[in-house]
């Protein structure tokens, strides 16, 4: 369970993290995938991390301090149509110099949506976060969109998108489907 859990600082470069030697757990994912969503959802407090209809709502790497042991860091999603190339690019310079400079960081979580199914996006990016010697966890999330007789099908559809043995969660913020499940066997289970 998480007790507490409290925003610590946005960052936009490695040289501003916190000083102190806490594991990070990276959300990546699309805009409006659910990122933000989730952290509310799995730290049991709504307003937390800012959430929006509108896509591209996060802009920074935010940190959020669970049970005072770990960071779940919070990051702008991509794909989103309107945010300028320049910007884009430099969000992605950002993630990049995180994972590579960050000596902390523990799982990289990529969240996709259950319902829409893994965009090329998102099999671009997971196939790049395979060089990367980090372990890699998919969340699903918006299990609550899909209609109950069809669940089964589209996890199976999922599933054929991703190596043999990935480890995939699924999950629902608005309902919390899957979200204990996901706290005790990724973040608390060290
Ligand atoms: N039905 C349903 N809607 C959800 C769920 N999770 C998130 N949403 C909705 O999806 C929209 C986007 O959620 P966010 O959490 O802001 O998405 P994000 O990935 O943080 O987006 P960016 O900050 O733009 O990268 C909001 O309208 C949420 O209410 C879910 O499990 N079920
Ligand atoms: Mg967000």
């Amino acid at each position: 369970m998480i007790k507490q859990a409290e925003f610590v600082t946005s960052v936009v470069s490695v040289a501003d993290l916190p000083n102190d030697n806490f594991d990070h757990f990276l959300l990546l994912g699309r805009s409006n995938v659910g990122k933000s969503s989730l952290i509310n959802a799995v730290t049991n407090r709504k307003g937390l991390a800012r959430v929006s209809q509108t896509p591209g709502k996060t802009i920074t790497l935010n940190l959020y301090l669970l049970n005072e042991s770990l960071y779940l860091v919070d990051a702008p999603g991509y794909g989103y149509a309107k945010r300028s190339k320049t910007q884009s690019l430099s969000f992605l310079k950002m993630i990049k110099e995180y994972i590579k400079y960050n000596g902390h960081l523990k799982k990289i979580i990529l969240l996709i949506d259950f319902n829409v199914g893994p965009t090329i996006d998102d099999l671009n990016l997971y196939i790049e976060l395979q060089k990367i010697d980090i372990e890699l966890i998919i969340v699903a999330t918006k299990y609550d969109k899909v209609k109950s007789s069809y669940r089964m099908k589209q996890q199976k559809i999922i599933e054929s998108k991703f190596f043999d043995g990935q480890k995939m969660y699924i999950t629902s913020s608005a309902t919390k489907y899957g979200i204990e499940k996901l706290i005790n066997e990724v973040f608390m289970n060290e």
